[in-house]
C-alpha cells in the first residue's frame, strides 16, 4: 500500500485525516556483531519502510492496528502493561511504554501501521516500526527527544520490552541515514561520519528467503559469550569495558587460556572491528577492490568463527562470485538466515539479480527475492504533504 492509500483507509477506519511518519529498513554493508560490543558498523537506511498513520483520540486509550496482522489492540495508557504480550504490537507498545518511563507525557491515538520491510529478512523491519512509532507518539506529547534519543529509546524498548538484547545500529541508521551515504557508527560514544557511496555503485539485497527471529535464543548466547569474554580480559585489563577494548595483541597473548568457543567469538569481534574502520576508509578514497576483499573477509569470519550464517546464506555469498559488476558481498544483519548484500556495478545490477537469482535456485531450489536498493534518507513526518 503507498503512502496515499495508508491515509485513505485511515480515513475510512478511523475518520479524520492522519499525520503520517516513515521509518526505513536498513542493510548492513560491515560490522556485524560489533554494535553491543561498543564497537563500529556501517549501514545503510534503504527505501524499504514502516510507516505509522496517526489520528488523536478525545479518551486516553492507544486503538494498535496493522496492515498486515488480522488482530487489534486497545490499551488504557494509564496502565499500559510493563510486560510484552507476546504479539506483533509489542514494537509500538514498548516504546510507548519506554516514553513514558522516560516522563513523556502521551495522549489518546489510533495507531495504524504499515510495513514494506519483508519481516524476519535481516532488514530490520522491527527497529523501523519502533522508530516511526516513536516519532508519531511523541506528536502527541509536549516532550521532544533529539534523534539519537530516540534511537536509543527504541533500542531500550527492544531490549526491555521484546526481549532482544539487539545493539543500537538498526534503530540509530533508521533514525539518522542518509541518501546516497553509508553511515560509519561509534557505538560507544554514538559518534558517526556519513562515507558517501561511489558513484555508479548499487546494493543488490538478496534474500534466501529463510526466516531469522532475533528475540530467539541464538542472538542472546552470542551476546553472552562476548561478555563472558569481557570479563576474562578485565581480570587482565581493568579497563576493558566490552571487545572493543581488546586489542589483537592482548588477544594474542591470551588466545591460549580461552575457551575455543570464546577465543572464535572474540577474534571475529576484534577483527571486524578493524575491518570496518578499514572499509570507511576504502569507501571514502574509492578503493573498492579493497572494500569488496573485506566484505568477503567479514562474511567468512562470521561463518566460521562467529557461526551465524547459515548454508542458504553461504551459497547466495558464493553465487555472486564471478558475475559481471560485483564488487563483494556478505550476510548482514544478525544472521541464521536472510539476506546478502552486494555492491554491484551499476550498469550490471538488473543482470546480476537475474543471474544470482538463477545460480541460488537451482544450488537450493527456493526462489529468492534480490532488491536493487540506493542509501536513503532517515526516519522523518511525511504529512502534510504525502
Ligand atoms: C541485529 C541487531 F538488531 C543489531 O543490533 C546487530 O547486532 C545485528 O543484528 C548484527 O550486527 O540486526
Amino acid at each position: 500500500m503507498n503512502v496515499a492509500g495508508l491515509a485513505a483507509h485511515f480515513e475510512e477506519l478511523v475518520g479524520g485525516r492522519p499525520r503520517i511518519f516513515r521509518a526505513p529498513g536498513r542493510v548492513n554493508l560491515i560490522g556485524e556483531h560489533t554494535d553491543y560490543n561498543d564497537g563500529y558498523v556501517m549501514p545503510a537506511a534503504i527505501g524499504f519502510s514502516a510507516y505509522v498513520a496517526l489520528g488523536p483520540r478525545p479518551d486516553r486509550k492507544l486503538l494498535i492496528r496493522s496492515e498486515e496482522f488480522a488482530r487489534q489492540f486497545e490499551f488504557d495508557l494509564d496502565r499500559l502493561p510493563q510486560q510484552r504480550t507476546g504479539e506483533w504490537c509489542d514494537y509500538v507498545l514498548g516504546v510507548a511504554v519506554v516514553l513514558q518511563r522516560q516522563g513523556l507525557n502521551l495522549a489518546g491515538a489510533n495507531l495504524l501501521i504499515d510495513g514494506e520491510i519483508p519481516i524476519g529478512a535481516g532488514l530490520s523491519s522491527s527497529a523501523a516500526i519502533e522508530v516511526a512509532s516513536a516519532l508519531a507518539l511523541m506528536s502527541r506529547s509536549e516532550g521532544h527527544l533529539p534523534l539519537p534519543e530516540i534511537a536509543k529509546l527504541c533500542q531500550t524498548a527492544e531490549n526491555t520490552f521484546v526481549g532482544a538484547r539487539v545493539g543500537i545500529m538498526d534503530q540509530f541508521v533508521s533514525c539518522l541515514g542518509k541518501a546516497r551515504h553509508a553511515l560509519l557508527l561509534d557505538c560507544r560514544t554514538l559518534a558517526f561520519e556519513l562515507a558517501p557511496i561511489p558513484a555508479g555503485i548499487q546494493l543488490v539485497v538478496c534474500n534466501t528467503m529463510v526466516k531469522h527471529d532475533l528475540a530467539t535464543g541464538t542472538y542472546n548466547t552470542r551476546r553472552a559469550e562476548c561478555e563472558e569474554a569481557v570479563r576474562y580480559f578485565a581480570k587482565w585489563n581493568p579497563a576493558v569495558r566490552a571487545l572493543r577494548d581488546v586489542s589483537v595483541d592482548l588477544l594474542k597473548r591470551h588466545a591460549a587460556d580461552l575457551p575455543p568457543t570464546i577465543l572464535k567469538r572474540c577474534s571475529h569481534v576484534i577483527h571486524e572491528n578493524q575491518r570496518t574502520l578499514d572499509a570507511a576508509r576504502a569507501f571514502t578514497q574509492g578503493d573498492l577492490a579493497k572494500m569488496g576483499e573485506l566484505m568477503r573477509e567479514s562474511h567468512q569470519s562470521l561463518r566460521d568463527l562467529y557461526q551465524v550464517s547459515c548454508r542458504e546464506l553461504d551459497v547466495m555469498v558464493e553465487a555472486a562470485a564471478g558475475l559481471p559488476g560485483y564488487i563483494g558481498g556478505r550476510m548482514t544483519g544478525g544472521g541464521f538466515g536472510g539476506c546478502t548484500v552486494n555492491l554491484v556495478r551499476h550498469e550490471h545490477a538488473a543482470d546480476f539479480a537475474t543471474r544470482i537469482s538463477e545460480r541460488f535456485r537451482q544450488a537450493t531450489g527456493i526462489e529468492p527475492q534480490i532488491y536493487i536498493c540506493s542509501a536513503e534518507d532517515g526516519a522523518r513526518e511525511l504529512s502534510p504533504s504525502f
